[in-house]
């Protein structure tokens, strides 16, 4: 009788830890490598149909004012991972390591009993803290037969990345999660990073579309310094052959400054004779046309073939994430699971002429985020709430309800995601880039946004203030500093710039700091 009792306890204490296991959901983090708002179409259908990253909006929250704290990718990753501004977690911009001394939401996951996997790209230096099993891109990873990183050391896998690191984060699911634990998995893409290799499919569909030109395409930067200094305008800086993928033969005959396509030498003969038969065909119809273009047809030619290419990327994204949808699906696993979907920082597509990121003008400032929580969030619902990339840790460890440590800088959005709005205050969120003097040559800069004002200043070697009517000038335009009307908007935003910089603990002194540390 004793021996019935003590098994029945013990079936009694196994079954009821089962069930408590299935009250934490499982949480999917999903996040391209420069992916623009632009070009998701649950955000605007002008230039792709991304209709697997939109069914998480559908089933779930679109965030239509979610922004980046610091503009570039390991610093992104890095606030993602500690809920941390870069001040204070050390990773200011893509050149220094990881200080893994720092503590990472992975981290506090696994110590509560998830399962934690990481694939694709991290660009960290080092290698992540906190997973059970990771197999990441060496730094900015490769498009074609890439290279991984991986607990028993580094692989080439062929084929093509994106296929790659779904194929890696399906096959964890399928051999080695333990279905009593949830899980955290980072699904992180390299695409659509610079230099946008589409694959063979979806290059043969987007190099035959053409695009609409961004209304400020042509851009002259007028009132603003750092913008006319940058170097990341298309007609100027996006390169013929390493971008457009112009053959330094057909560059040499033209008398156009060559360069390198460094990941055509990566294909096998199969994959190498497919693409040049696409893009062979568009270096003959450039070689004849050039000679008779202006400055006007160069700029709207390369901001073509970057759009085709880079949208080319983006359509493998979407079916990729469709795929590890439809395993969800297939599995019975969606019911409970979080999906995210973000991308490290946005991304200029055309917009004042450029291309890349790093300023805190709306395009690379924003990022796109889209959350599925089945039966929490109200499917379809959209947020325009600001949120930042700083708030995901806390987010989810709400969600798996472990106390967020009290250094965490962000805020949970889980009463944004289950209609609590009420209790959501946050009326200017910081903003902070570093990596200056560096390559596209974009100046440090600080700032706060508020839903009506932008206030920016840019530093170290320029002393310049720049101010926006987000609401009148959403194109970012128009800098208002210097214009009387708006001289009682620049005292109150310098002195809520002032306040939000004491809040968060950044300073003057750091700044110089960093300065320091830059130059040693
Ligand atoms: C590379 C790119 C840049 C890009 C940085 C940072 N140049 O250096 O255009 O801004 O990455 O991107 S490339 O010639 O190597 O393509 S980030 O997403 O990693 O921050
Ligand atoms: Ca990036």
């Amino acid at each position: 009788m004793k021996y019935v009792v003590v098994v029945l306890g013990l079936l009694i204490a196994s079954c009821s830890q089962k069930q408590v296991e299935k009250t934490r959901p499982n949480i999917i983090f999903m996040m391209s490598d420069d992916h623009a708002y632009q070009a998701i179409s649950a955000y605007s259908d002008k230039l792709i149909q991304t209709p697997n990253i939109d069914r998480i909006a559908k089933e779930g929250m679109l965030f239509t004012n979610a922004s980046v704290t610091n503009s570039i990718c390991a610093p992104s990753r890095a606030v993602i991972l500690t809920g941390k501004h870069s001040h204070l977690n050390g990773k200011i911009d893509n050149l220094s390591k990881f200080d893994t001394t720092n503590v990472t939401f992975p981290q506090l996951l696994q110590k509560a009993g998830y399962q934690t996997a990481m694939f694709g790209k991290l660009h960290f230096g080092n290698n992540p803290k906190g997973f059970d099993e990771f197999k990441i891109l060496p730094g900015q990873g490769s498009y074609y037969n890439p290279k991984f990183i991986t607990q028993k050391g580094d692989t080439i896998i062929n084929g093509y990345v994106t296929d790659i690191t779904t194929d890696l984060a399906l096959d964890w699911l399928e051999h080695r999660r333990v279905p009593e634990k949830p899980f955290l998995l980072m699904y992180l893409h390299k695409a659509p990073h610079r230099a946008w290799y589409p694959d063979e499919k979806h290059y043969k569909e987007f190099t035959k579309k053409t695009f609409p030109l961004p209304a400020t395409l042509f851009d002259d930067y007028e009132g603003r310094v750092a913008a006319k200094t940058a170097e990341m305008n298309i007609l100027n800086h996006m390169l013929l052959s390493y971008d457009n993928k112009i053959e330094e033969d057909v560059l040499k005959r033209l008398k156009v400054k060559g360069g390198a396509r460094s990941e055509v030498n990566r294909m096998t003969p199969e994959q190498r004779s497919s693409w040049d038969s696409v893009y062979g065909a568009i270096n003959e119809d450039f070689e004849k046309r050039y000679p008779t273009m202006d400055d006007k047809q160069l700029m709207e030619w390369k901001y073509q073939r970057y759009l085709q290419d880079y949208l080319g990327t983006i359509a493998s994204v979407d079916e990729n994430v469709g795929r590890l949808m439809t395993y969800l699906d297939d599995h019975k696993l969606s019911d409970n699971t979080v999906i995210i979907y973000t991308s490290d920082q946005g991304f200029y597509l055309g917009e004042h002429g450029w291309f890349d990121k790093r300023f805190m003008y709306d395009e690379s400032f924003k990022t796109p985020l889209l959350i599925k929580w089945p039966h929490k969030i109200t499917p379809g619902t959209s947020e325009d709430e600001m949120v930042q990339n700083l708030d995901f840790a806390q987010t989810f460890l709400e969600m798996a309800g472990v106390t967020a440590p009290k250094d965490m800088q962000g805020k949970s959005l889980v009463p944004l995601l289950t209609g609590k709005k009420e209790q959501w205050d946050r009326d200017a969120v910081y903003y902070h880039y570093y990596e200056y003097p560096s390559e596209h040559a974009v100046k440090r800069h600080y700032g706060i946004a508020t839903k009506e004002y932008k206030i920016i200043h840019f530093y170290h070697d320029v002393n310049e203030w720049e101010l926006y009517d987000r609401n009148k000038d959403p194109q970012e335009l128009n800098n208002v500093f210097n214009d009387p009307k708006y001289a009682p908007i620049v005292i109150k935003m310098k002195q809520k710039l002032k306040e939000v910089r004491e809040k968060y603990k950044d300073s003057e002194a750091l700044d110089n700091h960093y300065i320091q540390l830059y130059k040693d």
